[in-house]
């Protein structure tokens, strides 16, 4: 088994959220996701909508199906799933366990992600020992209940120009709106509810990702 440190894919990067999935599972999303090419995929659930043992059960199959085809697999927030799970990495936020708190305990071979809202939260970053950022919320978004007031294209363009780390731009991006991403030189994207929630999750995977070769 190859368990030399993964980077962070270029393209579309996908989160589950099962309250938006329309009645579809997390593993349902996240296999009809990777029927479309998708090549990264972060369990997201909050705590208090499922039990520890199912989001337990849910993040072990989710990794058993991303390690089959060769995508990446990220857990959110949960370093002792990721752990049990044998996941690629882990995604905080800005209020989660600190970077430097997260490495000690997964090591210097697994994938660190930090949500970021602005220019200097993203030098810090780098400094702390993140392996790549989010990079939001580019537009409003109705998804993530506590985050602050979008930042706008702006931050983005910092990020482009002076980022250090990889980044993925998140944050109320739509199929109509992918392209001012990308056109700005965004490699990677994360787009929440347009995914999770379309009827046909390949077909809009597949079109999402043709946003980067445009
Ligand atoms: N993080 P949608 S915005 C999970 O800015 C998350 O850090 C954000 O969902 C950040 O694509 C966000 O449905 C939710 O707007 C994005």
């Amino acid at each position: 088994m190859n368990r030399a440190k993964p980077t962070l894919p270029s393209g579309l990067y996908g989160i589950t959220a099962e309250r938006l999935s329309q009645g579809r599972s997390n593993l349902e999303v996240a296999r009809a996701m990777i029927d479309g090419g998708i090549k990264v995929i972060q369990y997201r659930e909050k705590r208090h909508l499922k039990s520890y043992q199912s989001i337990l059960e849910e993040c072990r199959q989710i990794r058993e199906l991303t390690r089959n085809h060769g995508v990446v697999f990220i857990v959110n927030d949960f370093v002792d799933i990721a752990q049990l799970v044998d996941a690629d990495g882990v995604h905080v936020g800005q209020d989660d366990l600190p970077v430097e708190a997260v490495r000690r305990l997964l090591g210097p071979d697994k994938l660190i992600g930090l949500s970021t809202h602005s220019p200097a939260q993203a030098d810090a970053a780098a400094t702390v020992g993140a392996d790549y950022i989010g990079v939001g919320p580019i537009y409003a978004t109705q998804t993530k209940e506590d985050v602050c007031a979008p930042v706008g294209l702006e931050y983005l363009d910092y990020a482009v120009n002076h980022s250090d780390l990889p980044f993925v731009a998140i944050g109320g991006i739509k199929e109509d709106t992918i392209t001012e991403v990308t056109g700005r030189g965004a490699e990677s994207v994360c787009l929440v509810s347009e995914i999770v929630g379309a009827e046909d999750i390949p077909a809009m995977v597949r079109t999402l990702n043709q946003s980067f070769n445009q």
